[in-house]
């Protein structure tokens, strides 16, 4: 039966609203987190008024006239009480923008602003723009640095898909209105920059992921981490590499920052994302580390392997076998909201607390980097639990 075009806009409407107002259940527990049954943002949740045209003269069939394919790696931030997610917006003609969607729950409820984000420019205007890193830094502002992805100017004739990404700069104070700042100057391709929340010798940090090309890590060892005078304008002279790639670990291939840094009494807790290549291509899961106060390029402790990989419906999508995080909150009562995309399509939440989530970091036993120690490992777990009966 073909919808005449009310009826249509009707059942849009509903459908839609079922959708943001639809609520979710933790579904697993493991004792570190708990995943909820529902994604929290997917494509669906954009706003009607972004995708059809609802004027029958000049959109009689009611059509989409404007496709949004993924929502998916959210910079996250509490602001007057509300979740608040920065949202990797990706659009049917690829462009990802950002957008804000916020929730009073944290775990369902999530709408967008009416508008996405106009992001001001920074020279040569970008092809495209994504994955925002929010940090409420102690110099009062909200920095959101996100990569900023240009065609290759060096790329031989013909290569259409040669980029070159760097890390670009904004800041808020209520995630309206940003001020764009320069692009951080650095010698290599830069994605995954993240701002350390508190400054350092009088600096502001930076965690950095430098790479050789756009996609391949080349040299670059993992997460690193410099020191900069400001961010108008930010210039990475010295970087130091904390947190290295490793021969046959979860983040062989490639290793980056995931959010900003959580400050615990016991360490900053770090969220992060390790990439290996397999027969099925790249796979990224999720891992934990913490850094010592004093010294928060200090690694105090890394549990072995993943903390979050892909399971069920998160492995597929359009980019398959992938969980990536830039977004978490911590709130007042210690509950971690941790946001995470899957397969580059939808945004999910897992829930843990920073006591817990310490807990597994501190108490949960590093990889040994090879099997027999892996298998040493699980003995003494196991002699643990037989000794106890
Ligand atoms: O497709 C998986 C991810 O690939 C890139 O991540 P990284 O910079 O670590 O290689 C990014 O394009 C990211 O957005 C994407 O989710």
């Amino acid at each position: 039966m073909i919808m005449d075009f009310k009826e249509r806009e009707h059942f849009l409407r509903m459908r839609h609203e079922e959708l943001l107002n639809r609520v979710n259940v933790p579904v697993e527990d493991n004792g570190v987190f708990e995943r909820y049954l529902f994604p929290v943002l997917t494509a669906a949740h954009a706003p009607l008024e972004w995708r059809y045209d609802f004027d029958p003269a000049t959109n009689p069939y009611l059509m989409e006239r404007f496709g949004i394919h993924a929502a998916l790696n959210s910079g996250a931030i509490k602001l007057n009480g509300r979740y608040c997610m920065v949202v990797r917006v990706e659009a049917a003609d690829r462009k990802s923008f950002f957008a804000v969607a916020e929730s009073e729950r944290g775990t369902d409820g999530f709408r967008f602003r009416e508008r996405p984000v106009t992001m001001p420019e920074f020279g040569e205007p970008a092809t495209n723009i994504y994955d925002m890193r929010l940090t409420a830094h102690e110099d009062g502002w909200i920095y959101g640095i996100f990569c900023v992805e240009r065609k290759d100017p060096a790329a031989p004739a013909g290569d259409l898909s040669s980029a070159v990404a760097a890390a670009g700069v904004a800041r808020t104070k209520d995630l309206v209105t940003w001020e764009r700042l320069p692009d951080i100057v650095s010698s290599s391709q830069q994605r995954n920059v993240v701002l350390h929340p508190e400054f350092v010798d009088g600096k502001y940090a930076l965690y950095t992921r430098p790479q050789d090309g756009f996609i391949d890590a080349g040299n670059g060892g993992g997460i690193g981490w410099a020191l900069v005078d400001s961010m108008d304008g930010a210039v990475i002279r010295d970087e130091k590499i904390i947190n290295k790639r490793h021969y046959h670990t979860i983040k062989e291939s490639k290793n980056g920052e995931g959010p900003a840094p959580i400050k615990t009494p016991k360490g900053w807790l770090h969220l992060a994302h390790g990439v290996r290549g397999c027969a099925s291509g790249l796979r990224y899961v999720l891992y934990m580390y913490m850094t010592a106060l004093d010294d928060p390029t200090r690694v105090i402790a890394e549990p072995a392997g993943f903390f979050m990989a892909p399971e069920g419906e998160e492995y597929i999508g359009d980019v398959m076998n992938v969980l990536f995080s830039n977004g978490w909150i911590a709130d007042e009562d210690g509950t971690v909201y941790i946001y995470y995309a899957s397969s580059d399509t939808r945004m999910h939440v897992a829930v843990s607390t920073i006591d817990r989530l310490v807990d597994y970091c501190l108490n949960t036993e590093p990889d040994g980097l090879r099997t027999g120690l892996t298998v040493e490992r699980l003995n003494r777990l196991i002699d643990k639990n037989l000794n106890k009966k």
